[in-house]
């Protein structure tokens, strides 16, 4: 599924982000940007040893903020490394730090010229954040990103399965008040 935001579009795929070819794809990372499982192991699995090497110079990344880093031998250019929050029932501030990692990898984009990227659904694997909530926050956040700044032109959000994808597809109707 796509739609159009103004000039820019953003779209809803399923498959797995390491196989992206967008100019960035952002990683499922934690604070310490330490490699982990999910999305993570799977890029830095992907990408070699350069992604967590240059990674590491940062230090830590705190909850809702991203770090940049080039991807190695993945096809993307950068590795936008973006650490959602781990839900804690959702009282926790929850929402507000999910569309802080979004807007965070967003503004980096802007900073370097990106102008296409591929978001996997930050802190729906790991750290336990329920879909359907997820969805509605990343969704939501990345319109209002693209009406504000009229960029980057793509936005992708890789789904990793149907479940995922049926998900976010209908959260995406229901925003844009399509049937
Ligand atoms: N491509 C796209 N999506 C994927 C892929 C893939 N290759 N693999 C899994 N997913 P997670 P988090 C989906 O756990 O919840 C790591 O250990 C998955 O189905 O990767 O933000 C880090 O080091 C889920 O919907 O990230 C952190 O410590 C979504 O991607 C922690 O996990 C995110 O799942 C971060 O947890």
């Amino acid at each position: 599924m796509q739609v159009k935001i103004g000039n820019c579009v953003l779209e809803l795929v399923k498959g797995d982000i390491t196989q992206q070819d967008t100019e960035a794809i952002v990683n499922a990372a934690n604070e310490e940007l330490i490699p982990g499982g999910g999305v993570d192991g799977a890029i830095h699995r992907a990408g070699g040893p350069s992604i967590a090497e240059e990674a590491r110079r940062y230090g830590r990344c705190p909850t809702g903020s991203a770090v940049i880093t080039g991807a190695g031998n993945l096809k993307a250019k950068y590795v936008i490394h973006a650490v959602g929050p781990i839900w804690r029932g959702g009282n926790h501030g929850e929402p507000e730090l999910l569309a802080s990692a979004y807007r965070s990898a967003l503004k980096l984009c802007l900073e370097k010229d990106i102008n296409s990227v591929a978001f996997p659904s930050l802190s729906t694997g790991a750290y336990g954040y329920p879909l359907k909530e997820a969805a509605r926050v990343a969704l939501s956040t990345i319109i209002s990103f693209l009406k504000e700044h009229q960029k980057p032109a793509l936005v992708r959000l890789v789904l990793f399965g149907e479940d995922a994808y049926q998900t976010y597809e209908k959260a995406l109707k229901e925003l844009m008040g399509t049937p």
